[in-house]
């Protein structure tokens, strides 16, 4: 590991800026691709050290972050045209009081979850004397440090868990199916519901703020769980707080991209695109890019009284898909490209890598968004 480094005030001059110009909605020669979860469990160099290194360790050490970011980079050279700074969303709820652990083979826990609005009087906030960027200080010196290190070669992007999404798991206490518990809270107890979205989202918007500070270059918000919405809770618990978030950010830093990614919320396209300020649609591999770019552009369309707008749509093949065969990989890749058109587009996963995943079968589908993408455009 090298020495780090944590100078704000100047970093090394971008080589590759094609993520950049995609997500600004700018011409480019070929979709800009990378994965979400593109560091993980897939890979045996990071498997070796989580042997070594707690998760939250890893998280929490700037040289291990950046190490741990920069793996998919050195393995797949050239062909990332992104990289996401290691660290987790549940850094949140850790930030705000509550405790997460990592469980191996299973995923975050929390020991003591929310319950009942009486817990909110646990977490800790502005209000109490707690400050986002002294607490969360080690991600934003992982974020300054992995800047230097990437020494240009692709943008680096910063990321927040939406408050929905984290509203779920700090009442759940980790994963779950129903989401009973989370989904208790907005149909028994809306106030105290809506109380902890608007904290959360507080938090994030500051979170993402001091990212940018400190060297991120884009930004996502993952809202995971929005597929367990209705479209009308989804108007309700989860849209005004994604558009609070872009609001609070681009006006500080307008131009920096924000993409949003709503897993599972395809009803909502329209109105991630024409109510919210968010650059770039994540999709996941349940819609059509066809589809979804024809709904975009004419909800864009109607929308006379707001500044014209372009919005940029980024997906979304099936991550299993590379369970599956080469040949499979290249077409069903090639088709995805296809289907998304020649411009507006960035190549990725309709959600993350996935542990049991073959890094090489990820090659090939790097390699053919290349080849197809520019091939397209030609
Ligand atoms: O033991 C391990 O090493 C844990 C595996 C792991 C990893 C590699 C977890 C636990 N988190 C991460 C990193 C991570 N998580 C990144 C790093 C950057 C990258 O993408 O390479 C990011 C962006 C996340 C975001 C994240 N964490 C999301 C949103 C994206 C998504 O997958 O929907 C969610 C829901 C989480 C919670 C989480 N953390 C870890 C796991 C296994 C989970 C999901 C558990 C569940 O399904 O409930």
């Amino acid at each position: 590991l090298s020495a780090v480094n944590f100078d704000t005030t100047s970093f090394p001059a971008l080589k590759n800026d094609l993520y950049l110009r995609a997500a600004r909605g700018e011409e480019a020669e070929r979709a800009p691709v990378w994965c979400m979860r593109q560091a993980g469990r897939y890979l045996p160099e990071f498997r070796a050290i989580r042997v070594e290194n707690e998760f939250f360790k890893v998280c929490r050490a700037p040289a291990l972050a950046t190490e741990v970011t920069l793996q998919p980079l050195r393995r797949y050279a050239g062909l990332l045209d992104a990289a996401i700074i290691f660290s987790d969303i549940l850094v949140i709820p850790q930030a705000m009081g509550l405790e997460v652990q990592m469980v191996p083979g299973k995923g975050p826990h929390f020991p003591d979850p929310l319950r009942t609005p009486d817990d909110l009087l646990r977490l800790v906030d502005r209000n109490s004397g707690f400050s986002v960027d002294t607490e969360l200080d080690y991600v934003y010196k992982a974020l300054t440090n992995t800047r230097h290190a990437l020494d240009g070669q692709v943008p680096l992007l910063g990321f927040v868990g939406a408050p929905w999404t984290l509203m779920a798991y700090m009442i759940e206490g980790g994963g779950s199916k129903t989401l009973a518990l989370a989904k208790t809270w907005l149909f028994a107890h809306r106030t105290a519901a809506h109380d902890l979205l608007a904290r959360v989202a507080d938090v994030a918007a500051q979170f993402l703020i001091g990212q940018v500070r400190a060297g991120a270059q884009a930004l996502q918000v993952f809202e995971s769980w929005a597929g367990e919405l209705s479209p009308q809770d989804f108007a309700e618990f989860s849209l005004p707080y994604l558009a609070l978030i872009a609001e609070r950010v681009k006006a500080v830093f307008p131009d920096v991209p924000m993409t949003v990614f709503a897993k599972g919320a395809h009803y909502a396209l329209e109105q991630l695109a024409t109510e919210t300020l968010f650059d770039v649609i994540s999709l996941d591999w349940t819609i059509d890019p066809k589809a979804a770019r024809a709904r975009v552009d004419a909800a864009l369309a109607i929308r006379t009284d707001v500044v014209p707008r372009s919005v940029v749509l980024q997906g979304n093949l099936d991550p299993t898909i590379l369970l599956g065969d080469e040949q499979t990989i290249r077409e069903r890749t090639a088709e995805m490209c296809q289907s998304f058109g020649r411009s507006g587009h960035i190549a990725n996963l309709g959600h993350g890598m996935m542990p049991s995943h073959d890094p090489e079968r990820l090659r090939v589908f790097l390699e053919t968004v290349h080849k197809s993408s520019a091939e397209l455009r030609r």
